[in-house]
This record gives structure tokens, C-alpha cells and sequence, in this order.
């Protein structure tokens, strides 16, 4: 069988972590691609060495700049921080072989809407990863257990459930479910809750339960993520306290991606999780005292601006996807 071409954009903790389990996994020939030429020129040099779950391993991986020339490739995953969507899109929906897919796992919304205005709604899918992954250095990470799942949409046809096989292959554990929008607001719920407090407090996943009120205001921001969603006709399900609780469990000691981001101060993504709920919640008329105060408080960290002392490990001051 030829081997799948991928195309990963975003060479953080996310992009490295599946760049390096899918070329390690045998049927795929991968490409790392970014704008954080540090970590490129790491990868090219010495590989990419994934660290914890499953074992730790280097593999060599290619390496481009976005302003290289791209694909084509059978499938582009997308793993930017949302604030760097719109700057990659029109070279990732490039990079596309004819029918092939362009997947986003990013986190928050309005990710999909800016890949399909670039590459045409037929090609885009959408998926969540709960997989932890804490960037160690350029072309090092440190993997946390979880798992990847994929929205199944008609006009996508088997091509979802190729990706699925092809990151189970490489040792990812996949679902596809039918329900994209559900799937969405789920992480959406468990993002607003889990990456503010975690990253206000300093703190890995896991501890944000042994604490009451820390514990006390993850699971309301949750809960107001599934009243926006349900005003909006979306269902949600579950009862979206329960499923962050289960993500900052599984993912106890992982620092989660906004920790990452303020830490080395770097832009988060708080616009495109509690952001976007507080706008969506005003549309809706659902308040979200919870999602604003953390809003305005990770904004006011972000204005800040000023790396953690003792943050920057393997001498990198500022990392960026
Ligand atoms: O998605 C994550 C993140 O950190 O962005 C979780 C699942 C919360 C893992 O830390």
C-alpha cells in the first residue's frame, strides 16, 4: 500500500506529538511544517524525540516553512493555536492533493469556518484531541495519555475513517462519532474549564480537582459552555462538568496548552474558548459570569506579558507554534 502523505502545520507540543507518532508509525511520510524555524532546524538536525506515554523515542521527520512549497499530501492536519488560523490557512488548503482532507484537532471555535473559506467546506474535518502534550524544547515533547475523535460527516465519505485507521496504526487511540457539533461544544466545555484555571493557578490538570473552589468553578464554567450550546440548539449530552472532570483526570499531569502559552508568554487561545462562549451566551441570552471572569483575568495575564519564572526549560525563552 503507498504510504499516506501528511502535512502537519504547527510545529508545538500537538504538531511534534503527532508528526512524531505518525512517521514512527510506518504508513505515512510526514512533514512538519511551520514558521518556528528553531524547531525546524531542531527536527532537521537531530529528529523528533517524543517523551512518556508509550515510550520514548526519536524518529526523523521533513521538515518546511510555510512559505515552502507544500504537499500535495493526502491529508493536512492542522495544529496551530486558533489565533494563527487565518495565517495558515491559504498554505495548508494548498497543500491538498486533489480529494484530499484538511483536518483540524485545534482547539475553540471558528477554526472550521476559516480552513473552509481557504479550501472549500468538501475538504475540511473536524476532530478533538484530548491527548496531553507538554513541548520540552524545539522538537521535544513530553506526551500525556488520551484520545483522538473524528466528526463523520456524509460529504466526507470513507476518508474520515482512513484517518482513523491511520492514527490508531501509529498507536493514537481514535473514535469517529457522528455528531460534529456536539463533539465541538464537548471540548469547548472541557477547554474553558480545564486551560484558564489550570493556567491562573500554575498548576497540572489533575490538581485543579484537589482543590474546592478550583474544583467548584471548572465545573461551572463547564455547565455555562452546555447552556450556550443548548440555547443553540446543539446537545451536548453529557453534563459538561462531568466530562472536564474525566479530561483533568485522565490528563492529571499535564500542564494544559494555556499554562504552556502563558508560561513562556506567548498569545492564548482564551478568545476562541471563554471569548467565544461570552459572545455566543450575549447572541443567546445565557449568562456566563464564570467563562467572562476568566476571560478578562487570562486577558490581563496575557497584557502582562511576562514569561514564568523558571518556565523556560532547554534554554528557549519564547516558543511559538
Ligand atoms: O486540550 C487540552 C489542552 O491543554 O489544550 C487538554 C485536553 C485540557 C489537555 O491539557
Amino acid at each position: 500500500m503507498a504510504p499516506v502523505r501528511v502535512v502537519i502545520v504547527g510545529t508545538g507540543a500537538m504538531g511534534s506529538l503527532f508528526a512524531g507518532r505518525l512517521a514512527r508509525g510506518g504508513r505515512a511520510v510526514v512533514m512538519l511544517a511551520g514558521s518556528w524555524r528553531e524547531a525546524l532546524w531542531a527536527v532537521a538536525a537531530r529528529g523528533l524525540t517524543i517523551e512518556g506515554d508509550g515510550g520514548s523515542f526519536t524518529t526523523p521527520v521533513a521538515t518546511a516553512l510555510l512559505s515552502d512549497t507544500l504537499g500535495p499530501a493526502d491529508l493536512v492536519l492542522v495544529l496551530v493555536k486558533s489565533h494563527a488560523t487565518s495565517a495558515i490557512a491559504a498554505p495548508a488548503a494548498q497543500a491538498l492533493a486533489p480529494g484530499g482532507l484538511l483536518l483540524t484537532l485545534q482547539n475553540g471555535l471558528g477554526n472550521r469556518e476559516v480552513l473552509e473559506a481557504a479550501a472549500g467546506p468538501g475538504g475540511v474535518g473536524v476532530g478533538v484531541a484530548t491527548l496531553g502534550a507538554t513541548l520540552l524544547g524545539p522538537g521535544r515533547v513530553r506526551a500525556v495519555p488520551g484520545r483522538v475523535t473524528l466528526g463523520a460527516e456524509p460529504r466526507l465519505g470513507a476518508r474520515l475513517d482512513a484517518v482513523a485507521a491511520l492514527f490508531r496504526d501509529a498507536g493514537i487511540p481514535t473514535d469517529v462519532v457522528a455528531d460534529v457539533a456536539s463533539l465541538v461544544w464537548r471540548k469547548l466545555a472541557v477547554n474553558c474549564a480545564i486551560n484558564p484555571l489550570s493556567a491562573l493557578r500554575g498548576v497540572p490538570n489533575g490538581a485543579l480537582l484537589e482543590d474546592a473552589e478550583a474544583r467548584r468553578l471548572l465545573e461551572t464554567a463547564a455547565r455555562e459552555v452546555g447552556a450556550v450550546a443548548s440555547a443553540g440548539g446543539i446537545v451536548v449530552a453529557d453534563d459538561p462538568a462531568f466530562l472536564a472532570v474525566a479530561v483533568a483526570t485522565t490528563t492529571a499531569a499535564n500542564r494544559s496548552s494555556m499554562l504552556q502559552d502563558l508560561d513562556r508568554g506567548a498569545p492564548t487561545e482564551i478568545d476562541a474558548l471563554c471569548g467565544a462562549v461570552v459572545l455566543e451566551g450575549r447572541r443567546l441570552g445565557v449568562p456566563t459570569p464564570v467563562n467572562e471572569a476568566l476571560w478578562v483575568a487570562i486577558k490581563r495575564r496575557e497584557a502582562h506579558g511576562t514569561p514564568r519564572a523558571g518556565a523556560s526549560r532547554g534554554g528557549v525563552a519564547r516558543w511559538s507554534g
